[in-house]
């Protein structure tokens, strides 16, 4: 179901499904998909829209664990479904995106997303920060990978010195 805008896979077997309700949705979601590369997390990203592919978005979520996978990002914009359902029928964790749209700013997309009922948790990053969700998908990996921890913590301190680099900026 992969597109001809998305890429099929980063190298190895995926440990992140990257998939959102539609093609429109991959400009926002690739920044997902680039922060999983920065990090050599490998990952897979597909297009399955809990309304016009309910039984395969049911499918996917259902398989996930089975086949390897250990987190979701999940897009979609307007009645954005798709995060809440998929992490009905999953054990993993999923991180939805709300996908900001032409009308309402991303805002129907974003309380679609965050307001789960208690039981059934999605963690929803800002709309449409899907850099945010590659980030927070490789500290859930980290907490049990070593390697994958010592890179974020560089990561951490590059954007600190950034930080500090600004300031010098302004002292200059
Ligand atoms: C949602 O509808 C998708 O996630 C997308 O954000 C939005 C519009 O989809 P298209 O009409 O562009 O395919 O389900």
């Amino acid at each position: 179901m992969t597109t001809a805008s998305t890429p099929e896979s980063a190298p190895g077997a995926a440990r992140v499904g990257i998939v959102m309700g539609s093609d429109s949705d991959w400009p926002v979601m690739r920044q997902a998909a680039e922060a999983l590369t920065e990090f050599g997390v490998p990952f897979e990203a597909d297009v399955v829209s809990a309304h016009r592919m309910p039984h395969e978005m049911i499918e996917y979520g259902s398989r996930a664990a089975g086949r390897g996978l250990q987190v979701i990002i999940a897009g979609a914009g307007g009645a954005a479904h798709l995060p809440g359902m998929l992490a009905s029928v999953t054990p993993l964790p999923v991180i939805g995106v709300p996908v900001p749209l032409k009308h309402l700013d991303g805002l129907d997309s974003l309380l679609s997303i965050v307001q789960m009922p208690a039981g059934v948790p999605v963690a929803t990053v800002a709309v449409g920060n899907a850099r945010n969700a590659g980030l927070l998908a490789v500290r859930i990996l980290a907490a049990t990978d070593t390697a994958l921890r010592a890179k974020m913590a560089a990561f951490q301190e590059s954007l600190r010195e950034q930080a500090y680099a600004k300031g010098e900026r302004l002292r200059a």
